[in-house]
Formats: C-alpha cells, sequence, structure tokens
C-alpha cells in the first residue's frame, strides 16, 4: 500500500539507506558483502527505533512540560507479534524503506518473516492489551503499559501424529532490537517475612514489613509509537533478578550448585508466560509474578508522580491505573500499604486515593478463570498485604452493616474472603471494591457481570459497573496485515480513510452496490486465498484450491468456544457428500488453528481429533477436494495476520453468554469475511452495526442457555434423537471411523456430550447446520455474497480500538474530554 500520497523523497530514501547501513557496520558488526538476513533484520530495526527514539524523546518532553494526566496499564500479557512493519507503516516510510532496501538488493518481505512474535500473551486479553497501546499512543494519551519480560513467552505448539506437543519459544535468541534496558531504573520487591507493629508517638500502630527475600526488577523500554508517529508511548516490562549475583562463600566452599540457587529462584519470575488462559489459576509462583510486577510498577509510577507533583495527595488528579483483569489486583493492597506504611498516610485518605486511582476491567465470567488464593499461602508470601487485605474487608462489610444490610448470604457473597473450601482471598472482589469504575468488555457481558457473578456488589455499587465494548487496531489488522484491501479501499474512497477509519469506512456502503468494485474487492481477496494457499501448501504439503470457501476457525482451543460443533458440522458434510459425490457441491475448505493449554486433556483431543478428521476426509478420493480441512500449527499473531484476509466464512459460534467479546471477529468482519455466529459477546454489536442479513445468526441465545442450566437440561439425548444427521456423526467419530489405530479414542468424548453437553453442542447443532446450508446459498449467489462482504468491512469501523481508548480516556480516566452521545 502507499500511504506516502506524493511519490517517494529520493532524499528520504537515500538516508535510510544510509541509515541501515551505519548500523549494519557500526552497531552489528557486520559488512553488507557478508550480512546473513537477520544482521538486516537488526540493521533496519535499529535504524526505524532511531527515528523512533527521536519522537519518543520530543512527546517525553512535551508531556511533562504539559503535565499531562497519565494512563498507568497493568496487565501480565501483551501479546505484540512483530513490530518491523508496525514500526515502519505507523511512522509513515514503509515505501521509503522498501525502496532502499531494494537499492542494496534486500527484500523487506523477506527480511520482515525472519522477526520472531513476541508472543507475551495467550490469547485475546494480552492481544488488546497490545492494541490498546498502539492506539493510546496513536491518540495522544500519554500511556504506560506495565508488565513482565517473560523470557520465553508462550509456548511453540508443534502437531505430531495429530496431537499437540508444547515446546519453548525462545524469541530473545538473537537479541531484542526495540528494547532499551535501563539497569538503573531498578526497585527491590519483597517476599515473605513477618511483620512488626510499632507505636508512633500517638500510641497508634505502624506496620514494619520485614520482607524475608528480596528480588529485583530491572526495566526494559520499548517505544509504541502512534499512527503517522502521532505519539510515541513507552511499554515497560520488568524483569526479574537476584538481589546479589551468586553467594561466592558457598560457591568458594565447594557448593557449585547451590551458590546459584537463589538467582535461579529469582529469575524464574520473569522466566516464563503461564500458558494457560483460564485454569490452572493458584500456583505461587503465579502469584509471586503478579506481586512482583505490581510492586515495581506502583513503586516506579509513584516516584514519577511524586518527582513532578512533590505530593501524593493529587495522584487521582494525574495518574489512573487499569488493572488488566485480576491479575494485578494485588495492587489494591499494595498501594495502601505504599500510601499507609511508606507514605505515612491515614487508612481513610489512602484509602480514598486507591479508589479513585484505581480500575478494572473483567475479561471472563468462567467461574474456572476466576482467580482466588488461599489465605495460608497470602499469609506467608504477602504477609502486611493479608493484613491490609482483612482491614478492607472488615471496612467493606461494616459499611454495608452501617447501610442496615445484615443479610447473611449477601455479605458472604460479597466478602473478600470465600469461607467455603478453605479460605480464599478473591481478587475479582478486592479488585472491585478498591476500584471506582469494573468494566465488561462488550454490553452482553457487561450486563452479565451485573447479573452474576458481581450482581451483589453491583447492588451495593450500582454507578460502578460500565461497559467498553473491545476494539482492534485497525493500522495492524487492515492496513499491515492487507495492503492491496487497504490500497482498494483508499481509492474508492479517498485517503482520509487511513485518518480516520472510524468514520470513512462507511463511505464505501455506496460500492456495494457497484459492481466493478465488488469484482475488485473479490479479487483481492482471491489474491489473499492464494498466498495463504501456497503457505499451506510449503508448510503442510496440502493442496486447497483457493475458489473454494475457506471457512476458518482460529482461536484458543477450549470447549465454550466449541470448536467441537465445527468439526460435528465437517463430518456431516463430509458424509452428506460420500452419500451423493456427484452432487452439486459447494467447495469448501474448513481451516481451523489454535492452541490449547498443556494440561487441558479435553481440548487436546479436539486438536487429534481435527487432525484424524483432516487427514481422513483429505485422504478420501470420493471428496474430491470438494471439502478440506487444514489444521495450522502454532497460531500466533503473525499467522493471523495472513490467515484472517484470506477468510470469507468467520467461526464465532461460542456457547452464549461464555465468550466476554472475542476480538478476532471484528478482524475478521473488517477484513471482509461473513460472520456464522451465535449471539455472544460483541458478535451482538456486530449484529447490529452489520446488520443480521449480512451475518449467519443461530443458536440459543444466552437467555435460553441459562434457562437450560437452571432447569439442569443437559442430556443431549432429545438432540440427538431429533437429528439423524447429528446421530450418524456421534456414531462414526464415536466407532472410530476417524480413528482406526485406536477406535475407542473418541469414545468418551462422545458419551461425555451424550449425558453432559455442558456446552450445548449438540442442542445448538441443528441451528448451525441450517445457518451453514445458509452460507451455502449465499455463496452461490456472488453478487450477494461480495456485497455483504462489502458491508461487513463499511460497517465495522465502530469496532476501532481508537473509539474504544475514548471511550476509557473520556469516561474512567479523564484524560480526554465526554464523548459525544
Ligand atoms: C486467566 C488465567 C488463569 C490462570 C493462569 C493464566 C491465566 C491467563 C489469563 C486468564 C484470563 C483469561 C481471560 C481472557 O483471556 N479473556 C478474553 O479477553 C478478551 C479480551 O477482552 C475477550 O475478547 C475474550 O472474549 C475473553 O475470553
Amino acid at each position: 500500500m502507499t500511504q506516502e500520497s506524493n511519490a517517494l523523497d529520493p532524499e528520504a530514501v537515500s538516508a535510510f539507506r544510509e541509515a541501515v547501513l551505519s548500523k549494519l557496520t557500526y552497531s552489528v558488526g557486520k559488512d553488507p558483502e557478508h550480512a546473513f538476513d537477520h544482521d538486516w533484520f537488526e540493521a533496519i530495526a535499529l535504524a526505524a527505533r532511531d527515528q523512533t527514539t527521536d519522537r519518543w524523546m520530543a512527546h517525553t518532553r512535551k508531556s511533562y512540560q504539559q503535565g499531562k494526566k497519565r494512563v498507568y496499564y497493568l496487565s501480565l500479557e501483551f501479546l505484540i507479534g512483530r513490530l518491523l512493519i508496525d514500526s515502519l507503516s505507523n511512522l509513515g516510510i514503509l515505501d521509503i524503506a522498501r525502496e532502499a532496501l531494494h537499492g542494496l538488493n534486500v527484500d523487506l518481505e523477506r527480511i520482515r518473516a525472519l522477526e520472531p512474535d513476541a508472543a507475551l500473551g495467550n490469547g485475546g486479553l494480552g492481544r488488546l492489551a497490545a492494541c490498546f497501546m498502539e492506539s493510546m499512543a496513536t491518540l495522544g494519551v500519554a500511556a504506560h503499559g506495565y508488565g513482565i519480560r517473560y523470557e520465553h513467552g508462550l509456548f511453540r505448539q508443534v502437531i505430531v501424529d495429530g496431537w499437540q506437543h508444547e515446546q519453548t519459544e525462545t524469541w530473545l535468541d538473537f537479541g531484542n532490537p526495540w528494547e532499551f534496558e535501563r539497569p538503573e531504573v531498578s526497585y527491590l520487591i519483597g517476599f515473605g517475612g513477618n511483620v512488626v507493629a510499632v507505636p508512633d508517638e500517638q500510641g497508634k500502630p505502624q506496620y514494619f514489613w520485614n520482607w524475608a527475600e528480596g528480588v529485583r526488577a530491572i526495566a526494559y523500554d520499548t517505544p509504541i509509537v502512534g499512527w503517522r508517529g502521532a505519539s510515541v508511548n513507552t511499554l515497560r516490562l520488568w524483569r526479574a533478578r537476584p538481589e546479589a549475583d551468586f553467594h561466592l562463600e558457598r560457591f568458594n566452599a565447594g557448593d557449585h550448585i547451590g551458590a546459584f540457587s537463589e538467582l535461579a529462584r529469582a529469575e524464574s519470575i520473569s522466566r516464563v508466560l503461564y500458558p494457560a488462559d483460564s485454569t490452572e489459576a493458584g500456583q505461587e509462583l503465579r502469584l509471586r509474578q503478579e506481586y512482583f510486577f505490581v510492586a515495581a510498577s506502583l513503586q516506579d509510577l509513584l516516584r514519577r508522580h511524586l518527582k513532578q507533583r512533590g505530593t501524593l495527595d493529587n495522584l487521582p488528579e494525574f495518574a489512573a491505573i487499569q488493572l488488566n483483569d485480576t491479575h494485578p489486583a494485588i495492587a489494591v493492597a499494595e498501594l495502601m500499604r505504599l500510601l499507609v506504611d511508606v507514605h505515612g498516610y491515614g487508612w481513610e485518605h489512602g484509602w480514598r486515593l486507591t479508589v479513585a486511582t484505581l480500575s478494572y476491567t473483567n475479561h471472563t465470567l468462567l467461574p474456572e478463570a476466576l482467580e482466588t488464593w488461599p489465605v495460608g499461602l497470602m499469609e506467608r508470601m504477602l504477609p502486611r498485604h493479608m493484613q491490609i487485605i482483612y482491614m478492607i474487608n472488615a471496612n467493606h462489610l461494616d459499611a454495608l452493616r452501617a447501610r442496615e444490610v445484615h443479610d447473611f448470604e449477601l455479605l458472604r457473597a460479597v466478602s473478600l474472603i470465600e469461607e467455603d473450601n478453605g479460605r480464599r482471598v478473591r481478587m475479582g472482589n478486592l479488585a472491585f471494591v478498591g476500584s471506582h469504575r469494573v468494566n465488561g468488555v462488550s454490553a452482553l457481558h457487561t450486563d452479565l457481570m451485573r447479573k452474576t457473578v458481581f450482581t451483589h456488589l453491583h447492588g451495593l455499587y450500582p454507578q460502578r459497573i460500565t461497559n467498553k465494548t473491545n476494539g482492534i487496531t485497525f493500522r495492524r489488522w487492515l492496513y499491515q496485515s492487507n495492503p492491496e484491501l487497504t490500497a482498494l479501499m483508499v481509492e474508492a474512497v479517498g485517503p482520509q480513510l487511513l485518518d480516520d477509519p472510524e468514520n470513512r469506512l462507511r463511505d464505501l456502503e455506496p460500492f456495494a452496490e457497484d459492481a466493478d468494485f465488488r469484482h475488485r474487492f473479490a479479487a483481492q481477496r482471491l489474491h489473499n486465498k492464494r498466498l495463504l494457499a501456497a503457505q499451506i501448501k510449503d508448510t503442510m504439503g496440502i493442496e486447497i484450491d483457493p475458489h473454494a470457501l475457506f471457512d476458518v476457525q482460529v482461536k484458543r482451543i477450549h470447549e465454550y468456544k466449541r470448536q467441537l460443533l465445527n468439526l460435528l458440522h465437517t463430518v456431516a458434510l463430509y458424509q452428506a457428500i460420500r452419500a451423493d459425490p456427484g452432487g452439486n457441491w459447494v467447495p469448501r475448505v474448513k481451516i481451523l488453528a489454535g492452541k490449547a493449554a498443556a494440561s487441558y486433556y479435553q481440548a487436546k483431543l479436539i486438536i487429534k481429533l481435527a487432525n484424524d478428521i483432516a487427514r481422513t476426509i483429505n485422504d478420501d478420493p470420493t471428496v474430491r477436494g470438494l471439502l478440506k480441512v487444514v489444521f495450522i500449527p502454532n497460531y500466533n499473531v503473525s499467522k493471523a495476520e495472513r490467515i484472517i484476509p484470506a477468510a470469507d466464512l468467520s467461526e464465532q459460534i461460542s456457547t452464549a453468554g461464555l465468550e466476554a467479546s472475542g476480538t478476532s471477529n471484528m478482524k475478521f468482519a473488517l477484513n471482509g469475511a461473513l460472520t456464522i455466529g451465535t449471539l455472544d459477546g460483541a458478535n451482538v454489536e456486530m449484529s447490529e452495526q452489520i446488520g443480521l442479513d449480512h451475518m449467519f445468526i443461530f443458536g440459543l441465545t444466552a437467555q435460553q442457555v441459562d434457562a437450560r442450566k437452571r432447569a439442569g437440561e443437559f442430556n443431549a439425548e432429545a438432540s440427538i434423537i431429533g437429528s439423524p444427521r447429528l446421530s450418524e456423526v456421534l456414531s462414526a467419530i464415536r466407532g472410530g471411523a476417524f480413528s482406526a489405530d485406536d477406535p475407542g479414542r473418541y469414545t468418551g468424548l462422545v458419551d461425555s456430550i451424550t449425558w453432559h453437553d455442558t456446552y450445548l453442542v449438540c442442542a445448538d447443532f441443528e441451528a448451525y447446520w441450517q445457518a451453514q446450508l445458509e452460507v451455502e446459498a449465499r455463496w452461490r449467489d456472488a453478487d450477494s455474497w461480495w456485497r455483504s462482504s462489502v458491508l461487513n468491512s463499511a460497517r465495522t469501523g465502530w469496532f476501532s480500538s481508537d473509539r474504544t481508548i475514548r471511550e476509557y480516556a473520556s469516561d474512567i480516566w479523564k484524560v480526554l474530554p465526554p464523548t459525544e452521545g
């Protein structure tokens, strides 16, 4: 895409070329004659980083002078992906760089593929944090992201004989050209030990925490540049180091391993990202990670605030701290500890400052993902915090009793301590009471927060819960990942589209009626499909027809996301084709990808089933390629950038009420795919924006799902008996039609959904089948399909993360004027 509207400035081209050559020589230490592609990558990245750095300094200086309020986004995950094209594109020098490198016989496309993904996140939550960082820089919101610089990001998925295996991801092996190490920005973080109360002059107890173990947090900064270099913010990630490198006396005494044990223990904190996205909460190392990054970040931001303002009295006027899920919720207790124990504030005053500064985003209502920590563990690891939590809880419950709330069940539900299965601290409740705003990530999800998990707290604090529907950055998910489609759109509606897609995308609507435009739109998308097909052929050896309907489901593998429903449909289609091989079938390619948590057996079995089904169908000559199934291994941000622009059909089929928002749904629609989906998460708002005529909505609603749950209706026998198609599919899978080597492999899986269909896969099967028939009918009517496709792109502007951030900025952080309407 040509984002610089005029012809390239030859001076800029040669200046960039010189900059790259200079980096290659003096920073990488290579002669261009002997440089490997990886050396070129580093040189280009460093040259781009210099340009970012110039703006970064200028912007930071300006923001200090202006004394703006700052936003601090605390997140254990930032799923960034690659940064090369992102930086060049946002700096407005992508074409300049390409041309400059061309002159050196270096192909930017080849170099781009060498950059490892920064996969410091599991899925939607981490990717949202990355989109938000980019949007905040674009909108000029002075923001700092705070997180952990994991040495190993999300594992690499390899598929061996159809099963997922996990391998470590080593993204830092060749260094990281985007970051600046800041050894001088370091804080000591305490763990364990005990608390002593010493009376002050007035006889009031003062609390001193004598921690037993100290770990050092070292800052690493990555500049994040906004669109057209509008502004540059900082992502500050902490690395854990021991207080002392190793124990010299122990080493000299011959204990060569023990001398390093503290080092290993300290460094384990930033060693690896927790690779689960909803299970396995509750391990000690995880709590150490949470406290480590929260404590370092709060010390850092309080130091900055004090340096600028001289007092913490006005903290909420100049700092807004957003907690990305409950992972940083210990911030409530830590901020109180810092204000009261360290900075000498009275409890009440400290509490007012804390609540006014913090806000919390909830990203899931799944019970297994709601964090709670055993009281015993907390007392051992963070004894002072446990006291503070007890104190917050006592005040919280007293305040309710003072308001004549005496209902025992209610008090029990809103308490910060769960008493039922061993005493545990409820981090969601802690985050809720310690924040002035608590938000959900789509209208339905927010509504369900009010009605379910937080219903009692909502009754007590009715103003606190607010909705902020998620968004995505169009710079990455349209301009960078789909440059040709972007160019076509710009040609149609003008270059303003690039600066104001939220409003200007709509200008594409009339083009849905323009046959020539539709043709070109479809042709461009065919080009993307060819690219993906070639990649699949190269990497997996599977031949797919680019003219077939590309039906795509890519996301973490989870029972509630119902990849299984998609697979049941695949088998039903397969059986239908086999029954009538000469029929007039719509050629279709089912594409799936996603990672399962290592310990999530059922999810891993679903991956195996996908691969078993793929092998059987792809090898069956009677199908004649009319149906192909591909499970693309190791799904990540870079693969998403290639897969999403090539999709015709986007699968968003979670059990209604369980997907908080979804964000790939928005990426697909923006790129022209039509959605088949349930009324769940942000699909609801999408159907309002795009129109039901241009999506395939099916299945039980959240209300109907809830009614079944209340009635305990999970037995699927009736659905199976009522659908001969479904029963045939299930008996084939159960009977080993896809697992001849181990015919019983799926017996348990099929039995479990038959007797207890928790995610209502069978209940929704027929509706899904019917919706898929509509998909096929629409696909056959190319005019109608492409009209809808154009309208999907045209009507997705509202899902820009710029809109989402503007809402946070005006309603929660108060760093921008109120939004209209
Ligand atoms: C929970 C846990 C628990 C234990 C270990 C590690 C870990 C990591 C993450 C989580 C929380 C998962 C919540 C989550 O990812 N929610 C997703 O958030 C997206 C952005 O708001 C949203 O689009 C998805 O619908 C929602 O599932």
